[in-house]
């Protein structure tokens, strides 16, 4: 999600140092003390609450309820076959049909890693997912991810197989991106597709970020305010727009395809990163002469913000 840094001072127990997002006031929550080296732990699905199953529940039927014609057909129609709406997953079990699906699996993590473990994983096809579930007084915003989040938003389009290979090109992609500069880059590609991402449909727009499709009211937004930007996805462009990550978005990136971003990332985009040195950045919300801008979006079926 947005930039991070690790905080070595807050290391715990014997596991690895905790992290957060930028200076952050808090610690992070999650037990790094037993996170292995490559940032993953164990998920104890037994120690779940009761309060906890029953407050995912209500997550998810409040969330779903807002998605009919708003959400991609990707993600609907994989959501449902997950069969996850009654209690909190169980990781190990999901990581069965996920492997069958498109040979990625999920792992535990304490919470928000850095960005190194982050991009290794994902290289390996192992989607890294926060243990913990929200407070209940984070039912409707949350700042961090939590299981939530992760799970509902994520897991999904990771049963879609050009979407699972493009998650494992930026896996890749980030690996190699070690001067900081890169960093940015990328994590502007991430925001504004896996996080915040609008795909082109006969039907018209529909949403596939994960941010979106977890948040309570910023599908209908991402869609239909007047407000936002919704611009043709190009991957120039998006690496040098900046976001925001305390409100809803300015701008909505546009993909025709899963194929039409699995096929900007796949090739070696490193050198890009010389050219978008020299490029201006826009802010977000900005837009410029040869933006493809999507006007007039079709009102979908539901009007529940
Ligand atoms: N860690 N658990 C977790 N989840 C994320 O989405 C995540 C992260 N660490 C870094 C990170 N995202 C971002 O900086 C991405 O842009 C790479
Ligand atoms: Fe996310």
């Amino acid at each position: 999600m947005s930039t991070a840094k690790t905080s070595p001072s807050q290391k715990l127990g014997s596991g690895v140092p905790a992290y957060s997002y930028g200076a952050s006031l808090r610690p992070p929550r999650g037990n790094y003390s037993i996170a292995q080296a490559d940032y993953t732990c164990e998920q104890v699905w037994e120690a779940y609450s009761h309060a906890e199953h029953d407050r995912y529940r209500r997550l998810y039927k409040d969330r779903i309820a807002k998605l009919p014609g708003l959400a991609c057909e990707a993600f609907i129609s994989s959501l449902a076959a997950l069969d996850a709406s009654e209690q909190i997953p169980n990781l190990k079990q999901v990581s069965g049909n996920l492997r069958n699906a498109t040979a990625w699996e999920l792992v535990g993590v304490p919470g928000l890693i850095p960005e190194t473990a982050f991009f290794k994983l994902l290289s390996e096809r192992r989607f890294p997912i926060t243990t913990w579930l929200r407070e209940e007084a984070e039912f409707n915003y949350i700042v961090e991810p939590d299981i939530f989040h992760d799970f509902f938003g994520h897991v999904p389009l990771l049963f879609n197989p050009v979407f699972a290979d493009y998650m494992q090109a930026y896996g890749r992609g980030g690996l190699k991106a070690d001067r900081l500069q890169a960093l940015e880059y990328l994590a502007r590609l991430y925001w504004y597709t896996v996080e915040f991402g609008l795909i082109n449909t006969p039907q018209g727009l529909r949403i596939y970020g994960a941010g979106i499709l977890s948040s309570g009211s910023e599908p209908y937004y991402s869609l239909f305010d007047p407000k936002p930007k919704r611009i043709g996805f190009d991957l120039k462009r998006v690496m040098s727009t900046r976001y925001r990550i305390d409100d809803f978005q300015n701008t909505y990136f546009v993909i025709d395809s899963f194929d039409q971003l699995f096929e900007a990332t796949a090739p070696d985009f490193t050198h890009l990163y010389t050219q978008l040195a020299q490029l201006p950045t826009f802010s977000a919300g900005e837009i410029t002469k040869t933006d493809k801008i999507f006007h007039n979006n079709v009102e979908g079926p539901s009007k529940k913000g």
